[in-house]
């Protein structure tokens, strides 16, 4: 008999993601306020090209094309997001009808093709009004991020029953305010950075209280982090043991904190004058139970014990190292392993879904009506088949989100950085499909790795 690699559980969720900045456009349209993004990206020197998120994909005219080319791929489950300045253009205040119209629409047609949402509150496209009161160092953006997640789950929660908080607390708070890579793009000092972690876990807590208290019944809620994920460089217990360490110290501000209801004594010795103020109820509210994870894997970091101190030490990597075009995406694909294990292990995390995955290459040509994009075909088997090993050892992980459905604005490196298992044309808007969507259509299918 031909041997065929074992499935993946029945009701294993396959899926892909976007983010409504990256792909709608309209983004003056339909009475919806500028984020921070429409500012930032007009800043000169800022985003690759000077692109603009003005057009992207045009989803905002298109969904329904879109949303019948994923039907026909036989894709059942769709991350999306919704845009905060498209509900409240200044933040908070008025709500924009056109808005909630739009997305009623949007999520109206999405049932009609069979596809389920999970939709993510918060993909970094701050209402800009908010980041000039003073955005993520100001208190005042947590209480307007409370506001706009009731307005959002009553509007939507009959048809929406899975609610992603915020994606990857520190990509808009660290990137965007130390690194200064991402809007508003505004350096900030030790002692606010830490604050806007801090603001960030209460928007997260305002988005499970606002599922709890509005979601109906069904509803379900998470947080998507992308955690440092640190891979040992042999799975030699010492090694294992010092990913263990370094992972804790890493992601203590974030998933430490959500886990424990508290800072670690560790890490506020670490941030020492520079902590966090809290205010009394704060934990309370942040470390509401929740009823999954989501972690967006991509890359991480190789640690090994050290060969006579036994400490954790972080292997940085040489030049040559396997990359996508992305820089930053060092070809890691014992990530998704390690990643869900780790947060099992440490968190005690019962239920984990893969809320992105995937990978950013230039110039993907369509030649003869195909792209032929081995590369990215062999990426996704890559991490599929260590995602696989995940799950047969036990690690919890109920689903798997590619990053993305089509090619999108990808933030500073506008859109010369392709991560579609869709081809977008940016000059037509022509939609064509990867030799990686037939591929995954046909993963999806067969429940398997092919
Ligand atoms: C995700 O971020 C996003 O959720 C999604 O919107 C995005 O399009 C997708 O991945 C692809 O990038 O500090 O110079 O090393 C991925 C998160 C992006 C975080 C790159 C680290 C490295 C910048 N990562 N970033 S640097």
């Amino acid at each position: 008999m031909l041997s065929y690699s074992s499935p993946f559980p029945p009701q294993f969720v396959w899926g892909v993601a976007t983010a409504a900045p990256q792909i709608e456009g309209g983004a003056f349209e339909g009475g919806k306020g500028a984020s921070v993004w429409d500012h930032f990206s007009r800043l000169p020197g800022k985003v690759h090209n000077g692109d603009t998120l003005d057009v992207a994909c045009d989803h905002y005219h298109r969904f329904g094309e879109d949303f019948a080319l994923m039907r026909s791929l036989g894709i059942r489950n769709y991350r999306l997001s919704i845009a905060w300045p498209r509900i409240f253009p200044q933040g908070a205040g008025t709500v924009n009808a056109e808005g909630i119209a739009f997305y009623n629409r949007l999520f109206d047609a999405m049932l009609a093709n069979g596809i389920t949402p999970w939709v993510t509150m918060f993909h970094w496209d701050l209402p800009q009004a908010l980041d000039e009161r003073g955005g993520w160092a100001w208190r005042g953006t947590a209480d307007a991020f409370g506001a706009y997640a009731d307005t959002i789950v009553k509007a939507f929660g009959d048809r929406v029953k899975n609610w992603i908080t915020l994606n990857e607390i520190r990509c808009f708070t660290f990137l965007a305010h130390d690194l200064t890579l991402k809007a508003p793009g505004r350096k900030l000092t030790r002692a606010e950075l830490n604050q806007t972690y801090h603001h960030a876990l209460l928007c997260h807590g305002h988005g499970v209280r606002a599922v709890r208290t509005y979601g109906g019944v069904g509803a379900r809620v998470g947080l998507t982090d992308n955690c440092d994920v640190c891979v040992p460089v042999t799975e030699k217990p010492a090694d294992i043991e010092a990913a263990r360490a370094w992972f804790t110290q890493r992601n203590a501000h974030i998933l430490g904190a959500i886990y424990a209801g508290e800072y670690s004594k560790a890490y506020l010795e670490r941030c020492g004058a520079d902590r966090p103020k809290v205010e009394p109820s704060d934990f309370e509210l942040i470390s509401l139970p929740t009823d999954f994870l989501g972690l967006n894997i991509y890359s991480g970091t190789y640690v090994r014990a050290h060969a006579t101190t036994g400490l954790p030490e972080e292997v940085t990597f040489p030049a040559n190292y396997p990359r996508a075009d992305s820089p930053w995406l060092n070809l890691m694909p014992q990530c998704i392993y390690w990643g869900p294990r780790l947060v099992q292990e440490l968190y005690g995390v019962s239920s984990i879904y893969i809320t992105e995955n995937g990978c950013g290459y230039n110039e993907e040509p369509v030649i003869d009506g195909e792209v032929r994009d081995l590369h990215r075909r062999d990426f996704v088997r890559n991490y599929l088949r260590e995602l696989h090993r995940a799950v047969s050892d036990g690690v919890p992980v109920r689903g798997y989100f590619l990053w993305s459905f089509m090619d999108n604005y990808e933030w500073e490196d506008g859109y010369q950085r392709r991560f579609g298992i869709v081809h977008v044309d940016f000059a037509t808007q022509k939609r064509t499909p990867k030799l990686s969507a037939r591929y995954y259509a046909d993963v999806i299918e067969q429940n398997r790795i092919l």
